[in-house]
Order: C-alpha cells, then sequence, then structure tokens
C-alpha cells in the first residue's frame, strides 16, 4: 500500500526515504514488478512528470476502486470504460502516472509502444477482427477529462469519419 501511495504521489519528500523504504516493501509487493521494476516506476514519475495529481485511475491500478480489469502487466492495465461508446469500448493506461500525451518524454518510446502493442493484443483477445478504432484525447482541445494518458479502443460498431 505504501508502494501505491508513493506511485500516486510521486514520491514527494525524502527520496532517500522513500526508497529504502520502497526497497523493503518490494520485497513483500511482488504481484507483478519486480523490486527494480517498482523503483523505477517511482522514480519515473518523479523525476520525469513533477507530481502529477492523482487520478481516479490511480484508484483503478492500485484496486481501490472497482473496474473490469480485462489484461494488466508489470507495465500497463487494460479494463472497461465506464462510460462505453461502442459494443467494446476500453482503456489502456500505464502504470507510471503519465498525466497526458503531450507530456510524454522521447524516452517513453518503448513504453508507449508496449501500450500500442497491448491495445492489439487485447482488441483481438475481445474479438474485434473487423477493426476498430484507437484514440488519445490531449488537453482541452482534445476533450480529456482524466489526467493519466490512456488509449482508447472502441470496437463492435461502424466508426465515422471526420469524429466530432
Ligand atoms: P478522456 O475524455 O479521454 O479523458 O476519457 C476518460 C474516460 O475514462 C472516459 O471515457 C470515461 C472513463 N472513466 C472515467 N472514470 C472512470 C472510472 O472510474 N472507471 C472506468 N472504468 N472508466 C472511467
Amino acid at each position: 500500500m505504501y508502494l501505491r501511495q508513493l506511485l500516486r504521489t510521486g514520491l514527494v519528500g525524502n527520496r532517500t526515504t522513500h526508497l529504502s523504504r520502497l526497497h523493503r516493501v518490494c520485497r513483500v509487493e511482488r504481484t507483478l514488478c519486480t523490486k527494480s521494476d517498482e523503483v523505477r516506476l517511482a522514480e519515473e514519475a518523479s523525476k520525469k512528470y513533477g507530481s502529477p495529481a492523482p487520478t481516479i485511475f490511480s484508484k483503478v491500478i492500485d484496486k481501490s476502486i472497482p473496474a473490469d480489469i480485462i489484461y494488466e502487466d508489470e507495465k500497463c492495465l487494460a479494463f472497461r470504460d465506464i462510460s462505453p461508446q461502442a459494443p467494446v469500448h476500453f482503456l489502456v493506461i500505464p502504470r507510471v502516472p503519465i498525466p497526458r500525451i503531450s507530456e510524454a518524454k522521447d524516452d517513453d518510446v518503448e513504453l508507449l509502444g508496449h501500450l500500442l502493442v497491448v491495445a492489439k493484443n487485447v482488441a483481438k483477445q475481445e474479438s474485434l477482427n473487423e477493426g476498430y478504432r484507437m484514440i488519445i484525447n490531449d488537453g482541452k482541445h482534445g476533450s480529456q477529462s482524466v489526467y493519466h494518458l490512456h488509449i482508447h479502443v472502441l470496437g463492435g460498431r461502424q466508426m465515422r469519419w471526420p469524429p466530432g
């Protein structure tokens, strides 16, 4: 739980103290990540993105609110959107709380690629064999409402173009 709080709050406070406690916590919380993964994630969040305000998706990640999670690994989760806009509508989010795509860094290339690969794999798992749409909303003009980077995957019906 301490680890999850750290990831939510972006390692605010004394980094050395946090990281030494983190090492201890990681011996216990090894569900999906190794100790070095968790340390890296916590450091990334604080160094690269400041201390982003926690969003509702932090609670999905730490499972303090329910969500229909259909995939998870050490880097990301996929879960069904609470307000689906298509017969299949799920979100893929990184565990690291990158607020928005425009704040991703060039060296996030591997993570961003991973999110796309997971999105297409889960689309296949969801039998979206006729195709689907992936969307990333960014900021005000992009109508982003939750400031934790996420890829929308919508399918199961014909999409239209241009989008609204
Ligand atoms: P966006 O507008 O791109 O920021 O989309 C945010 C999406 O997140 C929106 O389609 C609804 C979804 N959402 C918001 N809160 C929750 C939640 O608590 N659970 C789930 N499963 N989805 C949520």
